[in-house]
């Protein structure tokens, strides 16, 4: 079988989030971001959307970026190459190097089409076997500690499953000891964004007395070797975000030591495909993974939903109910969380459909290409 895409068009959205998000990088509000659509001649439609951001603070793309690599160079690359399965267009797309997350979006797209013209659901598509996934919940830098025990509180109450904690060079160690005489069982995280040195191992290691679940992404966004330094120091096991981009980044970060868990993020590694293969990678390695969050509006998160199916992913991830980031979100329903577990949507593709209305509200800018 051939998927033979006829149009695909990129509609650049701008939503804004409830409240701010504040990591040890600086805080965002306003989000713009692509989605993206493959129709083909039957008439099914797949969607995806990139999770870059405006600037590049996370990763080097932007919205920006996303444009030009996807007009000038992945999409002549669909139109010129038949593509009969999902999985080859990540192998298309290989000599273009890096920008994942434009390659995520159109190939997220493009997964979607498949899983709807067979009639299956993504997470069936992908091999994903799960009914329901457990969540945790993200929560960014806060303005005092009061507000931070008062935000776990509600994630609590709420049901996540585990409670992520941004923190910064002075908002850790301290601020983690006031959270755990509140909260002394409550499965806990951190996650500091690169803002850390293997100057601050000794610092660091007060944090093995807290019984994390991990720390994630101590040290700089494009290192594996002094995370696997630093991993040799600390009991807490470290868990690599940033730094993975691949299979090969997964295989030469485990080898080499510097982390015990993995956080994938479908945009960040170029897609579903290669998230995939790191999942079936740390399985066969032992390694627990997750998936991560980009504040993500619904295809996104369903595209995450999916993906967590996967057995491999034993821990919670980001994926929060729609209702925390958005006062409207653009599919239907919406996605939500009860006691922290979501319930995998069972119709065809992403599962949810387009709330057309919402998506035309938002959209600032439409591109199409006919193929
Ligand atoms: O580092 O995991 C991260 C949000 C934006 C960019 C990077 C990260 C995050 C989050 C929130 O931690 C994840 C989410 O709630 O979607
Ligand atoms: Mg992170």
């Amino acid at each position: 079988m051939t998927i033979s895409i006829k149009q695909i068009k990129l509609k650049k959205l701008n939503m804004r989030l409830k409240q701010p998000f504040t990591t040890s990088f600086g805080t965002m509000q306003d989000k713009s971001f692509f989605i993206t659509e493959a129709i083909d001649d039957k008439g099914n439609r797949g969607f995806g959307e990139s999770v870059a951001f405006i600037s590049p603070w996370y990763s080097e793309e932007t919205v920006e970026t996303n444009l030009h690599v996807m007009e000038d160079f992945l999409i002549p690359i669909l139109k010129e190459n038949e593509i009969s399965h999902p999985d080859d267009v990540s192998r298309l797309f290989e000599p273009i190097k890096r920008h994942p997350m434009a390659k995520s979006a159109l190939e997220g797209a493009i997964w979607d089409l498949y899983a709807k013209s067979k009639r299956m659901t993504l997470a069936s598509a992908l091999g994903g076997e799960k009914k329901e996934i457990d969540v945790g919940i993200s929560i960014g830098i806060q303005p005092s500690v009061k507000q931070l025990l008062e935000t776990i509180e509600k994630s609590v109450a709420a049901g996540y499953k585990r409670i992520k904690i941004k923190i910064k060079p002075g908002w850790d160690v301290d601020v983690l000891k006031e959270v755990r005489k509140v909260f002394p069982d409550t499965p806990i995280m951190a996650d500091a964004n690169s803002a850390y040195t293997l100057e601050d191992v000794e610092h660091l290691k007060q944090l093995d007395d807290l019984n994390l679940m991990m720390i994630e992404q101590p040290l700089a966004h494009d290192d594996i070797i002094d995370h696997a330094s630093l991993q040799a120091n600390l009991d807490t096991p470290i868990c690599l975000d940033e730094s993975i981009h691949s299979l090969e980044d997964t295989r030469k970060a485990i080898q080499l030591g510097s982390c015990k868990i993995i956080n994938i993020k479908i945009g960040r590694v170029g897609g579903l495909t290669e998230s995939k293969r790191i999942h079936d990678y740390c399985v066969r390695h032992g390694i627990d993974v997750w998936c991560g969050g980009m504040l993500e509006a619904g295809v996104g998160r369903a595209h995450n939903i999916a993906l967590t199916t996967l057995n491999g992913f034993t821990m919670p991830g980001d994926t929060a109910g729609s209702s925390r980031y958005w006062e409207k979100d653009i599919i239907s329903p919406e996605v939500t969380v009860k006691d922290g577990v979501i319930t995998v949507p069972d119709k065809p593709g992403i599962g949810y459909d387009i709330d057309e209305e919402a998506l035309n509200e938002f959209t600032v800018e439409e591109k199409v290409f006919e193929f």
